[in-house]
């Protein structure tokens, strides 16, 4: 059907089209409207809760006016897009981040006050979204605003999950798991009721000739489930353009339930077929760098992936081009493996459904002028995807068969390049030869894509020349690239530390920053300007005193903020060694304990600050929850420590609490085992804020010293290159122990932060059963580094001038840089130049 309004009607429109508001007049009218009409309310009952409602959708309604224009303007263009396909986009809150990229934050914080309400008050009352877990959801979500900030024509495509990932509760030390029921009330999105799309699962697959010859799958008998629509608008900072982010939301293909079984009196059946439809989009896999191979994890991606791809080749069917120009005009970028099979549901669309020979969709399919990207995020070999080939054959036949085809090609193409290699072919096919046999995406990742990216210059080298190295033999080494990550300095600057941000505009001449980071290099002038480090240390302090005062409400403790705040804050895993950090944390707490008065005055007080989620399976990690929360409770009221030392476990770390944990950090940790992370973002943010790091030769710590200087980092421990050779030294069940961690691990056997037999496994790990991270190993150079940070804290007059030397060399970790590298190298694509920029708040 025909929408479109006709050409003689259309002036009426225009003359009552929505104009965005722009004054705190008209803001304070739609906030004062939105109470009265949309929300039902008045002036008598408007508490905090209904002020963020309306003021969220003020802002909402100025937000999809721009995302309109913007999505027309796009059409029009008709030029190649982005699609960025993502199981996981760790937002966070939308509404200040909304206010600061439009430019009207002050002008709605005035107009709140004068409808009596504090602009941080009404913040604080949103819902965090918490589409993810750690890193890899943070990053999609950054590269979000960075592709609407910089005006890329670039959809966002996930998975409306009811339930986020899940909220931590600290009771007697032990993590809790409460689900995170966030769709209360979300004004973010627009549920698109017409766009849904019907999923097929199960089923067989009849294969017959038709009456030229041409071979014929059809893919008959098994589910449907429908995928619908919800939209979020994404603003970029100061520009016009507002993308979008589409999620999928599950429901049964019988929409409410099946009223043949309702009226015949099977009501319980017939309402769980709609339960089990709607189970798929329930709940977010609470892993990070884990792949447990469950069947509903399946069912999500190919359900996800199928819907966005039909939304994509919809889309670009309007456009009536020849299916040969299909690489011309859409990049689809794969964040991790989860979004592999969109390289199997393009070929299937191709040859199934539109006709095309194999060949011919193949080499649409893979067709080097840009098409599928594989962004690879980690080697920890428990985190790579495999997938069994029952359970695929049983969810998805077709799919099967046409990955057993892709392998088939592939290696015959092998076979040509290296003949008789037959070790060769084993180790490269995507077909693992186990019982029961394996599907190995990352594999197929490969196979199907025309590039592929490690995330930082260690990572993307060790893919080349470990996992990934027979490939790099038969693709040759330019298939495979490094982008290193990247951070948005619009929430990870501006909005978490307005401050610092107003400081820097007030030297750098205006937020221009925001959008060329590499303008912070101006500052480095001020390294060692008086005036403007007290400035700068102020506005540390402050911020100190404000996480002072969020831990005293949230734990109960009294932290000094003159204190040298040590912040490790991130998912709890044995590779990020955290119990390497809780263990020097004992081992300063002996130290101290042996001091005497005097050597104690010399002592800079710290505070050891944890925060982070452990997979609700994952042993281990709970473990060293409950550890941290121990050594807490007794050194914390251990009166002979006081000041000198205090361990706190922040509950339920998210993105709205790493806002107010990042501008207060003096150091932070970033201690991952040579080799094991990938790239670390974290480690950028707090650089970005003024805080020192102390961290191991791992991920993007490396480039982050290049940049800022090897004087202005704590770096330790062993390198990548020796941890093979490492691990070969420890013997199991007797290993040479460092004599420091030895002492820490006889004072936790003391029952000294209770019964040892909780800790039993995690000391065990180090002692008796190879130490697989090097804790040991890496220990004394931890200490001594540890110290040297103590030592360099005590002159503070240095250490500001590092932090403001560090911050003006930061320019390099925009996630804009990392945006136009994926576009130049990768994608293949240009921004969207905007015209005029108009309707803008543009506040300084
Ligand atoms: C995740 O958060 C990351 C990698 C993964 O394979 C999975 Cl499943 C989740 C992280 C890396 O651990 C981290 O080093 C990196 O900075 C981040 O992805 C973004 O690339």
């Amino acid at each position: 059907v025909e929408a479109s309004i006709p050409e003689h009607q259309r002036d009426a429109w225009k003359k009552f089209q929505a104009k965005p508001w722009v004054s705190k007049d008209d803001f304070e009218k739609e906030v004062v409207r939105h109470v009265e009409t949309t929300l039902a309310r008045s002036m008598f009952n408007c508490d905090e809760t209904a002020a963020y409602a309306a003021a969220s959708l003020a802002f909402r309604d100025r937000l999809i006016t721009e995302w309109n224009r913007t999505q027309q303007r796009q059409a029009f263009a008709d030029t190649k897009r982005v699609y960025y396909l993502s199981l996981e986009f760790l937002m966070g809150r939308a509404l200040d981040n909304a206010m600061l990229n439009v430019g009207l934050k002050n002008v709605a914080k005035e107009g709140l006050s004068e409808l009596g309400f504090r602009i941080e008050d009404i913040i604080n009352q949103e819902h965090d979204a918490a589409l993810g877990n750690g890193g890899l959801g943070r990053l999609a979500a950054c590269f979000l605003d960075s592709m609407a900030s910089l005006n890329f024509p670039a959809w966002g495509y996930g998975l409306r999950y009811k339930y986020g990932i899940f909220k931590q509760e600290i009771v007697d030390g032990y993590q809790v798991e409460v689900p995170d029921y966030w769709l209360d009330f979300n004004p973010w999105e627009f549920p698109r009721h017409d766009i849904v799309v019907d999923v097929q699962f199960y089923g067989g697959v009849r294969k017959y000739q038709d009456e030229d010859g041409k071979n014929v799958a059809v893919w008959e008998g098994g589910e449907i489930v429908k995928a619908v629509a919800y939209d979020v608008p994404i603003p970029g900072f100061n520009t016009p353009t507002t993308n979008n982010m589409r999620l999928w939301s599950s429901k049964a293909a019988s929409g409410e339930f099946d009223f043949q079984k309702f009226n015949s009196g099977d009501y319980e059946s017939s309402v769980a077929d709609q339960q089990r439809a709607e189970t798929i989009s329930a709940v977010l896999y609470p892993n990070d760098n884990l792949d447990r191979g469950k069947e509903l994890r399946l069912k999500q991606q190919y359900f996800w992936v199928a819907a966005s791809l039909y939304d994509i080749v919809r889309r670009f069917k309007k456009s009536k081009r020849a299916w040969s120009e299909f690489p011309d005009q859409i990049a689809i970028q794969l964040n991790d493996t989860h979004p592999t099979l969109a390289i199997v549901e393009l070929q299937r669309i191709l040859i199934d459904m539109e006709g095309l020979d194999w060949d011919e969709a193949w080499t649409i399919v893979t067709n080097t002028n840009q098409k599928f990207g594989y962004t690879n995020h980690t080697v920890l070999p428990e985190a790579l995807e495999k997938w069994s080939v029952p359970l695929f054959q049983n969810l998805l036949p077709r799919h099967l068969q046409i990955i057993y085809d892709i392998n088939m090609f592939f290696l015959q193409s092998v076979e040509r390049k290296f003949p008789g290699d037959r070790d060769m072919l084993a180790r490269v096919s995507i077909i693992e030869e186990s019982q029961p046999k394996m599907v190995r995406m990352a594999f197929l990742a490969i196979v199907g894509s025309h590039k592929v990216n490690g995330v930082a210059e260690l990572h993307s080298d060790l893919i080349k020349t470990t996992i990934f190295r027979d490939f790099v033999k038969i693709f040759g080494p330019d298939k495979f690239t490094n982008v290193t990550n990247g951070i948005t300095p619009r929430r990870w600057l501006h909005q978490a530390n307005p401050r610092l941000s107003e400081l820097i505009a007030s030297k750098t001449g205006g937020l221009g920053f925001l959008k060329d980071l590499n303008v912070l290099n101006e500052l480095e002038k001020f390294a060692d300007d008086k005036e403007f480090k007290k400035e700068w240390a102020e506005i540390k302090y402050a911020n100190k005193v404000k996480l002072a005062k969020y831990i005293k409400s949230t734990t109960g403790v009294t932290v000094n903020p003159s204190a040298l705040f040590d912040i490790q804050v991130k998912r709890i895993h044995e590779y990020k060694r955290q119990q390497l950090n809780i263990f020097g944390v004992i081992h300063r707490y002996l130290t101290i304990k042996a001091m005497t008065a005097e050597e104690r005055k010399k002592l800079a007080p710290r505070v050891s600050i944890f925060g982070g989620k452990a997979a609700p399976g994952y042993w281990m990690a709970k473990t060293i929850i409950h550890l941290i929360n121990n050594v807490g409770a007794v050194v914390n009221k251990d009166p002979d420590v006081g000041d000198l030392l205090k361990v706190i476990f922040l509950e339920d770390y998210n993105v709205s609490k790493a806002e107010i944990i990042t501008p207060a950090s003096d150091i932070s940790e970033h201690i991952s085992t040579a080799g094991t992370e990938a790239s670390g973002t974290s480690n950028m943010k707090f650089v970005l804020n003024g805080g020192l790091i102390i961290g191991t030769c791992d991920g993007a710590n490396i480039e982050i010293t290049r940049e800022i200087g090897e004087n202005n980092i704590f770096l330790f421990g062993n390198l990548a290159e020796d941890v093979e050779d490492l691990r070969h030294t420890h013997n199991y069940g007797s290993h040479t122990m460092d004599p420091d961690l030895v002492k820490v691990f006889d004072l936790i056997k003391s029952d000294a932060f209770g019964d040892a037999g909780a800790f039993g496994a995690l000391t065990g790990s180090i002692e008796d059963h190879g130490d697989y991270y090097l804790v040991s190993d890496d220990f004394h150079s931890y200490i001594e580094t540890q110290a040297l940070v103590d030592e360099a804290y005590k002159n503070q007059d240095e250490w500001i001038t590092k932090t403001i030397l560090s911050v003006a060399r930061m320019g390099f970790f925009s996630s804009d840089r990392c945006i136009n590298e994926y576009a130049e190298m990768i994608w293949n694509v240009e921004p969207l130049p905007i015209e005029k920029e108009g309707g803008l708040g543009k506040e300084e």
